[in-house]
């Protein structure tokens, strides 16, 4: 059943279950609605790096932190499309670029128009995640054929004026309105071990699945700490945790896709599974994610071989996308 009206007390009651029975249920709902063997693969390219006006505490993009990440330019149309070409021969069937941006200017917003138009006609789904929108904005990324837009709530509202200071949660709430309203798909999520209580992060789960639509995607980041960034050295998150993070997200939005998100490069290929069997069904796949790690291709590969998961198959204009990772998995399997 699809609900909007969590009260934070409901949300809470799944966090505390004993483990044993969150998964259980989690993983019925997520048997329910998805094929508990199928996994979505998208791959991310950061095509404006660093140099960001805002204070996001996690974000090595950041300005004013010095984390090493040097500010960049817009890339290219032809290099995102090389990378969107190598993205699909890998097997990957979602392209998201990131812009390390506060919000797109309209010039900019002109490129990236092109680069979804580009990206699309490669035959894949497309993502962007470029910071605020207003609804002009969002309805222009429509027409250039954009599937999702990726804005994160982050976390509670109780907590992010602890996180960042250089905008408000209502704003992210107004940019996921006008995504909406212009007919995009929303991908929306957080980021858990920042520092936040079982309660706030019963909190987050409870304002995403309130929602006026579950976002289509749902990512949940596991903190990447970065030197330089105020939330180096917070204290690391039980992995048990996070497992719960994740079954507490499936069973509150049970049609959408959970993303296993950052953070998978310091996780053994045992949370991963029981990530997996409590109803994560999305990665991304490739070796970066915007400026940090993600695990090897050879690694996701032996992986999905190994708990016998594939990767998901998506329906586009052009016919269904076929991704080669499957035929890399069978050869591992094979092996
Ligand atoms: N600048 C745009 C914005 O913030 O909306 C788009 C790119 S931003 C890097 C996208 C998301 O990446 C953030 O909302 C945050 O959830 C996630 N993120 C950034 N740094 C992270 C980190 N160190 N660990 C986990 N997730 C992170
Ligand atoms: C999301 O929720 N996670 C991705 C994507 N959306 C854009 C970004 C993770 C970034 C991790 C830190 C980095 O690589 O810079
Ligand atoms: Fe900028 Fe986005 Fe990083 Fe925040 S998360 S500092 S808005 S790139």
């Amino acid at each position: 059943m699809i609900r909007h009206d969590y009260s934070r007390a409901d949300v809470q009651a799944l966090f505390d279950l004993p483990f044993n029975d969150l998964l259980d249920r989690a993983h019925a709902v997520h048997a329910a609605h998805h094929d508990p063997n199928a996994v979505q693969v998208s791959t991310l390219l950061s095509i404006k790096t660093g140099g960001c006006p805002e204070d996001c505490a996690y974000c090595p993009q950041a300005a004013r932190y010095h984390t090493g990440v040097e500010a960049e330019k817009l890339m290219s149309l032809d290099a995102v499309l090389d990378k969107a070409r190598q993205a699909k021969a890998a097997g990957a069937t979602r392209f998201c670029m990131g812009a390390a941006w506060r919000s797109p200017k309209d010039r900019d917003v002109e490129k990236v128009a092109g680069m979804i138009r580009e990206v699309k006609a490669l035959g894949m789904e497309t993502c962007a995640t470029l910071g605020m929108l207003t609804q002009d904005q969002a309805h222009r990324f429509k027409a250039a054929g954009l599937d999702y837009y990726n804005h994160n709530l982050d976390t509670a509202p109780e907590f992010y004026g602890e996180i960042i200071h250089t905008r408000e949660y209502q704003d992210r709430l107004d940019t996921l309105g006008c995504v909406r309203d212009a007919g995009l798909k929303t991908c929306c999520g957080g980021i858990v071990g920042m520092g936040e209580s079982r309660a706030q992060r019963a909190g987050l789960l409870q304002t995403l699945a309130n929602l006026p639509e579950h976002p289509q995607s749902v990512p949940i980041n596991r903190l990447v700490q970065v030197e330089g960034t105020p939330l180096n050295g917070t204290a690391p998150l039980d992995p048990f945790e996070f497992v719960r993070t994740i079954a507490v997200a499936r069973i509150l939005m049970p049609a959408s896709m959970v993303r296993l998100s950052a953070g998978r490069a310091e996780m053994s290929d045992e949370l991963q599974a029981l990530c997996f069997f409590a109803g994560a069904n999305s990665i991304f796949y490739g070796e970066k994610l915007l400026t940090t790690g993600n695990p090897d291709t050879e690694r996701d590969q032996a992986l999905f071989a190994r708990l016998g998961l594939v990767p998901m198959q998506v329906e586009i204009e052009s016919g269904t996308v076929h991704a080669d990772i499957v035929e890399d998995c069978r050869a591992n399997e094979a092996a």
